[in-house]
């Protein structure tokens, strides 16, 4: 007799054989999933962006400096008077000239860190430089103050950017403690570039462009302590975050954290002569008051010749003396002032 398969085994055989489907169904699902949780260990075929972009925007820090200089100028050394308590020369209030290096109202007490005595100017084709000597060092033997450079591309006299540098300590290139700043509503200099205005105000150096390395350009601006002389700041910074200016005019600036505020530019368009007070004795507004802890050079010429007419530049044409009866002779002092006759006209001294 013919054997049957009995109906409940061939159902029996029915269901293994549908779950044996299913199982290697479910198998073959799951291996592209293993295979997808292996690949993370391989190299990301999108990486992040912002990696690969860090990487490319780190720029390096500058060199050393050109062996050619552009320009040089050099500013009065107050420590010649400081114990009388006055500055040997280089301050034109009304001209944007400033030689402070001394505490307020009883300026009693010299800065010979904020008090520059020379100031030049380099340029490559990446970067502009700046070195600031100083007169000496604070009583701790650092330099504690801010140091910075003004940059006037169009050479009209109104500053177009402010690289400040504070408390530099090292002489390796750092970004430490810079900052550059831009003007971008061009407000500084008020109605008269360099000139005092009466009723300016204004906001200074509004835009902060660079920040110790967080901006659009992470190796904008650095300053270092020349290795060769510890009262002298090195600060470079590149030409591209500058808009790649083939010439330009640089004044340097020297002063504490707090005189040297970017809004307060141009500080004679800020205050009146009254209020800043006055380094000269013989001044009717002596002493120093509300413009203190700060010093300031003309501006050289980088890249260009001047005419001597660009408003501030150094070496302009030179100031006439006034008439010795009863007037004393401006204090001669080489090198000071990038003083153009029309913008910079000699200050009347009164005799006492
Ligand atoms: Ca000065
Ligand atoms: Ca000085
Ligand atoms: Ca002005
Ligand atoms: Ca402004």
């Amino acid at each position: 007799m013919k054997n049957k398969i009995p109906l409940h085994f061939f159902l029996m055989c029915c269901i293994f054989f549908i779950a044996a489907l299913a199982c290697n169904a479910q198998t073959n699902l799951s291996t592209p999933t293993s295979t997808a949780a292996v690949l993370p260990t391989m190299a990301p075929p999108n990486p992040p962006l912002r990696f690969p972009s860090m990487t490319k925007q780190k720029a390096g820090a500058p060199a050393s400096l050109p062996e050619t200089r552009s320009d040089q100028a050099g500013d009065p050394d107050s420590s010649i008077d400081a114990h009388k308590k006055m500055v040997p020369g280089g301050d034109t209030f009304v001209n944007d000239l400033y030689e402070r290096p001394f505490n307020t109202n009883t300026m009693d007490t010299y800065f010979p860190n904020y008090d520059i005595v020379d100031t030049q100017g380099f340029k490559d084709d990446t970067w502009g430089y700046a070195t600031i000597t100083l007169s000496g060092l604070d009583v701790n033997n650092h330099l504690s103050g801010k140091y910075g450079v003004e940059i006037d591309l169009d050479r009209n006299g109104r500053g177009d950017f402010l690289i400040l540098a504070s408390k530099p300590s090292s002489t390796d290139w750092t970004r430490r403690g810079v900052q550059a700043w831009k003007d971008a509503n061009g407000d500084v200099g008020g109605t008269v570039p360099i000139v005092a205005d009466t009723d300016t105000t204004g906001d200074g150096y509004e835009t902060l462009v660079f920040n110790q390395g967080k901006s659009d350009f992470p190796g904008g601006a650095w300053v270092r302590i020349s290795p060769d002389d510890p009262k002298t700041v090195d600060l470079a910074f590149m030409l591209d975050m500058l808009g790649n200016p083939t010439s330009f005019m640089m004044g340097a600036w020297a002063g504490s954290d707090a005189s040297l505020n970017p809004a307060q530019f141009d500080f004679n368009d800020h205050m009146t002569h009254i209020q800043a007070g006055d380094p000269d004795p013989s001044m009717q507004v002596y002493p120093l008051k509300g413009l203190s802890e700060i010093d300031n050079t003309c501006r050289l010429a980088i890249g260009f010749v001047p005419t001597g007419n660009e408003p501030g530049v150094c070496n302009g044409i030179p100031p006439k003396k006034p008439a010795s009866a009863g007037v004393a002779d401006v204090p001669d002092v080489p090198d000071v002032p990038g003083t153009t006759q029309q913008h910079h006209p000699p200050k009347k001294l009164v005799m006492k």
